[in-house]
């Protein structure tokens, strides 16, 4: 009991330092359109290297983060460097691409200063509205759906895009799906895996897709590993994924690489 307060302590201090020091990088996993086959955004996601311990992984420190508030300046550093490099990204590949980037929020930052940090974010990096999603779980939302509903249409009318994350494990309420105001439903990875199981583990998938068609919202399958996964999304219409199968969070140069990639792979094609 005691060695564990210590460790959970220390870990606390090197936190604190971590974002003193900025010991924090954010990865980007690519999110492509299936009926396209192109790259359509990423999501960024945080990583801590820390010179003592090394990699330590979201699910470790995001928690303490939020126990002990440093996500409120962790989430701004995201947050700022996620629209920097977006708004970078969009300079270099010129005609703007319309890629758009999206940054997982923390219950703790659902809260209405939120509306202002993102506007400022958005003035300060330059970053259009419209290429920034914000991602937030059904759990967060419902913890006080009233204040929720209004903050997200807040956020709506700074023109940012918001999305559902892990849809399908919270506590949700298909009474209010419509009312938040969401662009996009991302179908939790714990469905995308089971759906080769059973055809009723499909249903759920193909479900949940046709509910998001149905009230005019996007649609992307998380962890797609499989090129199986890829084909029996594909067959459900479903319009995005990301997943292992396309490519794992990277560092932001290999993302440029990939832009690259990409727009000389259109310069061909529109020479066609
Ligand atoms: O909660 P959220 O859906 O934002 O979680 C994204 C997490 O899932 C990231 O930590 C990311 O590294 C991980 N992830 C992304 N794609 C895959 C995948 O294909 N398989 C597995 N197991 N994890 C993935
Ligand atoms: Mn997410």
């Amino acid at each position: 009991m005691h060695s564990e307060t210590v460790a959970q302590w220390q870990l606390e201090n090197d936190l604190r330092q971590a974002i003193a020091n900025q010991e924090f990088e954010l990865y980007y996993q690519p999110i492509i359109n299936l009926k396209r086959d192109r790259l359509a955004g990423f999501e960024a996601l945080v990583r801590w290297i820390s010179p003592t311990r090394g990699f330590v992984s979201p699910g470790e420190f995001v928690p303490l983060a939020e126990a002990t508030g440093l996500i409120i300046p962790l989430g701004d550093w995201i947050l700022r460097t996620a629209c920097q490099q977006m708004y970078q990204w969009h300079q270099q590949f010129t005609p703007q691409p319309g890629l758009t980037v999206s940054i997982n929020l923390s219950s703790h930052q659902f809260s209405p200063d939120l509306v202002q940090q993102v506007e400022q974010i958005l003035a300060e990096t330059k970053l259009n509205a419209q290429f920034l999603k914000l991602e937030i779980t059904e759990s967060a939302m419902m913890d006080n759906v009233e204040k929720a509903i209004a903050l997200l249409h807040q956020l709506k009318a700074l023109g940012i895009k918001l999305s559902i994350d892990d849809f399908g494990t919270g506590y949700s309420s298909l009474s209010y799906l419509q009312q938040f105001g969401a662009d996009t439903i991302k179908v939790d990875q714990s469905f995308v895996r089971q759906m080769e199981q059973s055809d009723k583990n499909k249903a759920i998938v193909d479900i949940i897709i046709t509910l998001a068609q149905k009230l005019d919202m996007d649609v992307i399958a998380e962890g797609i590993e499989t090129e199986n996964h890829q084909h029996i999304l594909k067959a459900l219409n479903c319009e995005y994924g990301q997943g292992y199968f396309f490519a794992k969070p990277l560092k932001s140069e290999d993302a440029t690489k990939l832009l690259a990639q990409q727009f000389s792979a259109d310069h061909v094609d529109n020479s066609i």
